[in-house]
């Protein structure tokens, strides 16, 4: 091909200014042969320095975007317990993007095989009883044992006020920097029953990346606890003494779901205390139903920020996973989890589908104001939109 003078030529070192239409500081690039025209529209353009004029397209171009990992890759990077993978098979799972959705079911299909070999303990208590401090001191104990711990948390509360009770990783700054330690923040959007299937999803793929222990974070609130204790093998919960011997702000109800119930803060001066506190739950304990068959839920103190117990409630874990084993009882809850599990899903599945259905949605602000007018009965409210719904 015969070169064309171009129109607007790059500056050559031949000339002595920049051509006619051309930035004063237009620079030929290296790989722009010298003599070449105009099929070479590229030239290189100075960023300009002066700031507020206008971005330089470094700053106004998106940030790179990360390559997309196939199904295969997120299989080999869990295998090889690449944790920047792992992250990311977790994110896939918390996207609420179709495709994420769909890949993320193959990947979790895939794994399956590697799941199921950890021990699964949920820990939970009031707000402020000191679990994430606990978990801490606990995580950091197992990996000097040379376990691998992943520490997840179920917090349906963070979609209300932003927050979540593992965003804070500051509280549990020692243990992250333990190479055999992952600690993962509450999925921050979606109901309970959404933040808890995440969550399980995770734990699942923490297992096939070889942690052995899994620990879960709940606050002790309201419905949060049922639903980890139907996740792990094994509940925990934290409580502190009260102003007097009591122990503050446990319902009869989650003490029965409890396997081991630890008294925290016996340290310094609440030491008396928080040991009155226990001999009371022991009492109380003993009038309860086993949150396990065959197994005595016991009371202990510890202190999270002294360490001081801390060993004792992991043995008293691994005596409970011993007994449990033997008598059979794990392996039945777990098959008990699955099947329940299964339920969990078909009714969210169904929730969704039912909130998302067109004609539900165009007729339900109408019904809703006639039930809160007192026009018309919620029983046939409810009716009248399943039978729109079932259309
Ligand atoms: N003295 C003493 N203080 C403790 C102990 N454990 C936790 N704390 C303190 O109690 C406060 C709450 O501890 P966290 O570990 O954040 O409690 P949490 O139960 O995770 O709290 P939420 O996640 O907000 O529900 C912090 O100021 C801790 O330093 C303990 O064993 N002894
Ligand atoms: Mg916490």
């Amino acid at each position: 091909m015969s070169e064309q003078p171009a129109k607007n030529p790059p500056p050559s070192e031949h000339e002595h200014g920049p051509a006619h239409n051309q930035p004063a500081t237009a620079e030929r690039p290296d790989w722009v042969p010298d003599n070449a025209g105009a099929a070479f529209a590229t030239w290189v353009v100075e960023g300009v320095k002066k700031e507020g004029e206008f971005a330089s397209p470094a700053q106004s171009a998106p940030p790179p975007r990360r390559r997309r990992l196939s199904t295969d890759d997120y299989v080999a990077g869990i295998q090889k317990r690449d944790t920047a993978i792992l992250a990311r098979a977790i994110t896939l799972i918390e996207s609420s993007a179709a495709a994420h959705q769909e890949q993320a079911q193959q990947l979790l299909a895939r794994i399956l095989p590697d799941t199921g070999k950890s021990m699964r303990v949920g820990i939970t208590g009031i707000p402020g009883a000191g679990k994430s401090t606990a978990i801490e001191a606990l995580g950091t104990h197992l990996c000097g044992l040379g376990h691998r711990v992943a520490v997840l948390a179920v917090d349906p509360s963070s979609t209300v006020h932003g927050g979540s009770i593992l965003g804070d990783k500051v509280r549990m700054e020692k243990l992250s920097r333990q190479p055999g330690a992952f600690i993962r923040p509450s999925p921050s959007s979606g109901s309970l029953g959404g933040v808890a299937r995440k969550s399980r999803e995770t734990m699942l793929l923490c297992e096939a990346a070889g942690y052995d222990i899994i620990i879960v974070e709940t606050v002790g609130v309201g419905q949060s606890e049922v639903t980890v204790r139907s996740m792990v093998d094994c509940f925990l919960l934290l409580s502190i003494a009260g102003a007097g011997d009591e122990v503050q702000g446990i319902k009869k109800g989650i003490m029965e779901l409890a396997d081991i119930m630890v008294v925290n803060k016996a340290d310094g001066d609440n030491k008396i205390r928080a040991m009155a506190a226990r001999a009371e739950l022991e009492r109380v304990l003993h009038y309860l139903r086993p949150a396990t068959e065959g197994w005595t839920t016991p009371a202990l103190t510890a202190s999270a920020v002294t360490g001081d117990g801390i060993a004792k409630v992991w043995e008293t874990v691994l005596a409970f996973f011993d007994a449990c084993r033997t008598s059979g009882i794990l392996a039945e809850r777990r098959r008990k989890q699955a099947i329940e599990w299964t339920h969990s899903l078909i009714r969210e599945a169904l929730l969704a589908d039912f909130y998302h259905d067109p004609a539900v949605n165009a007729r339900l602000p109408h019904i809703e104001q006639a039930v809160a007018n007192g026009q018309k009965p919620s029983l046939a409210a409810a009716r009248e939109l399943l039978a729109l719904w079932k259309k």
